[in-house]
């Protein structure tokens, strides 16, 4: 079995634009900034044979190449607590796009249709742990962050294995949006 999801990867600059944010909450448990990445789509716990089909259903997507620009800072809340701070991601036609080719991708090999609205994001800290008043302070305090614009080209399906501290997540397999496809 693979734990599997597919992200944009994050260049080194934009990592160390992102990361300058961390600090400052009590109790947070600030992402390594190795980790960031933005989620297109969940895959979760998928064998083997299925993670194959997988590959495939994304390996025909095409798209263009476009800018995507890292501004302001959001947290999600489950169950009444905030868990979550995020960087988000300012409007981008192209960006929706992609995710809406990777879902029906892979809705065409039968996954699960994702019932959450796209919400693109990098998560910088996990803060259930946090005082809520404290994470609050820190969203108004960085609302109007920018990271430098990042040019994406490819997106990636990334498995995941969890572990104490961090999860660890590896790149397995690149797609370029504008590859040509073999004759
Ligand atoms: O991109 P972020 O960091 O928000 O929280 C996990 C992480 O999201 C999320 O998938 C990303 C890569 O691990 N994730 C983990 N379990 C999940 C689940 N059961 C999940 N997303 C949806 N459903």
């Amino acid at each position: 079995m693979l734990r599997l999801f597919v992200a944009l990867d994050l260049p080194a600059e934009c990592r160390a634009d992102v990361s300058a944010l961390a600090g400052g909450i009590p109790g947070a448990k600030w992402v390594p900034p190795d980790n960031y990445h933005l989620t297109l789509r969940f895959i979760g716990e998928i064998e083997n044979w299925r993670a194959q089909e997988v590959d495939d259903a994304l390996s025909v997507i095409r798209g263009t190449s476009f800018e995507l620009s890292l501004r302001g800072v959001g947290t999600f809340e489950k169950a009444g607590r905030i868990n979550a701070l995020w960087v988000g991601a300012e409007r981008n036609d192209a960006l929706t796009h992609l995710q809406n080719k990777i879902e029906t991708a892979l809705q065409r090999i039968g996954l699960p249709p994702e019932r959450k609205r796209f919400s693109p994001h990098v998560t910088i800290a996990r803060t259930d742990r946090a005082p809520p008043d404290k994470v609050i302070a820190f969203v108004q305090a960085h609302n109007l962050f920018r990271a430098a614009p990042v040019q994406v080209g490819c997106f990636t399906l990334f498995s995941s294995r969890l572990g104490k501290e961090a999860s660890v997540y590896t790149p397995e397999v690149e797609y370029d949006l504008m590859a040509r496809r073999a004759a």
